[in-house]
């Protein structure tokens, strides 16, 4: 994999911040958007803006030939069986609300439960707590190891005949852990639950097949894999989404509207009321082609080697916290003893090193690894081993700059 060449197409890291080059590891939050990507968004609203599953007009047929090209792109992308899973959305959350909206209120009840884990990022927890109140279940969490990782004898054990359904993240965007995902959604059925899984910090970073995995809803963020934000996808099975509600009523996803009653388009649209978000899902469809240029595998390996080098020389600096698993995902959350991660954030800016300071949207994890906020470094297919050099570099400006004070 080409670093150097895959940096050129990402024009917003060729500048200095601060008096400093620019060293972008904030890609958890959101990624950085390629040439590909801004060129196409670009070259729609040039020359083919228009609605679309409306008119006859040309301008119109290719907008909508663009935007459900874009479906097609994305139902290869994580070998769905058919475009007829794959809902358009807002992103993760409004993907996970759609599920707690629709399946959760028409299928739970008192006594049911929802197994969650700890480690969920607020849009995978709220949604679940609101349902629960909303229906009588019961929110359960499986217990985590001191490492951050939970292991499948506790899924087996949280996960019962009651539960319906089980919502895990695929990846933790704090701790940086790769949770087993085929393995708890085959739990999660042999009790008869439905599974649903965050995929905002899986999907940008590896391979995903939902059929391999078998789960049942997989949600995850344009803005995250180096499309445009405002778009998200919700996959879920077929079979599923057919015996499911619409969230959202209104143009687009009506078959026929009667003064008293209607009735609904078929599967994907009647979950896509509204003008649709057709820019941003021809930016998605850019960004797929762009990382399949690039290779999954090759971004997966190229972000391992970062994460070892990334622990490796983070581990040399004397008080350091370093939370999460030693296999992980390419992010590492951090506090240096003594300082708060935003001003750990704020020296680091100033040497050009943007990183994020604060709860991470995962306030429940961070009462369980017992602080009030983090830093976080994360590293996705531009970053480099001098990005980190320069990290390390900066937490060592750190620590010297608040040493005199402590
Ligand atoms: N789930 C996980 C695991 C996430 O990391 C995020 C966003 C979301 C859901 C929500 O995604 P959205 O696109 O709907 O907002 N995570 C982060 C983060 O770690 N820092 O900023 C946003």
């Amino acid at each position: 994999m080409d670093v150097k060449a895959i940096r050129q197409q990402f024009p917003i890291l060729d500048q200095e911040v601060n008096g400093h080059p620019l060293v972008y590891l904030d890609s958890s939050a959101t990624s950085q958007k390629p040439l590909q990507v801004i060129e196409a968004v670009d070259a729609y609203y040039r020359q083919d803006n228009s609605n679309v599953h409306r008119g006859v007009h040309t301008l119109g047929t290719r907008a909508t030939d663009k935007y459900e090209g874009a479906r097609e792109k994305v139902r290869r992308f994580i070998n769905a069986k058919s475009t007829a899973e794959v809902i358009f959305t807002r992103g993760t959350t409004t993907s996970i609300n759609t599920v707690a909206y629709s399946y959760a209120r028409a299928n739970l009840k008192a006594g049911d439960e929802i197994v969650i884990t700890p480690m969920e990022h607020h849009s995978n927890i709220i949604p679940w707590q609101q349902a629960a109140k909303a229906t009588g279940a019961t929110l359960k969490y499986i217990p985590l190891q001191d490492n951050g990782t939970f292991t499948l004898d506790d899924v087996r054990e949280t996960i019962t005949g009651n539960t319906k359904i089980v919502a895990v993240t695929h990846v933790s965007n704090v701790l940086g852990t790769v949770n087993p995902i085929k393995e708890v959604a085959q739990i999660a059925h042999q009790n008869g639950a439905v599974i649903v899984i965050d995929g905002a910090q899986g999907a940008p970073h590896m391979k995903i097949d939902v059929k391999e995995m078998d789960c049942d809803f997989y949600a995850f963020s344009g803005h995250k894999m180096c499309g445009p934000t405002g778009i998200g996808v919700l996959y879920g099975k077929k079979e599923l989404l057919e015996d499911m509600e619409p969230v959202e009523f209104g143009g687009e996803m009506i078959d026929f509207v009667n003064l008293y009653d209607s009735t609904w388009k078929e599967l994907p649209w009647k979950f896509e009321g509204g003008t649709p978000i057709i820019a941003g899902a021809i930016g998605l469809g850019a960004a797929i082609d762009f990382l399949n240029d690039v290779g999954l595998e090759n971004i997966t390996a190229h972000e391992q080697r970062l994460a070892d080098y990334a622990l490796e020389n983070l581990r040399k600096i004397d008080g350091i916290s370093i939370y999460g698993p030693e296999k992980r995902a390419a992010l590492v959350t951090f506090n240096l003893d003594d300082v708060h991660p935003h001003d750990t954030a704020t020296v680091l800016d100033a040497e050009g090193v943007a990183v994020r300071a604060g709860h991470h949207c995962a306030q429940p994890l961070m009462k369980w690894l017992d602080v009030v906020a983090t830093a976080r470094a994360s590293f996705y297919l531009y970053n480099t081993e001098e990005d980190i050099d320069r990290l390390v570099d900066g937490l060592l400006k750190t620590k010297e700059y608040f040493g005199d004070v402590f």
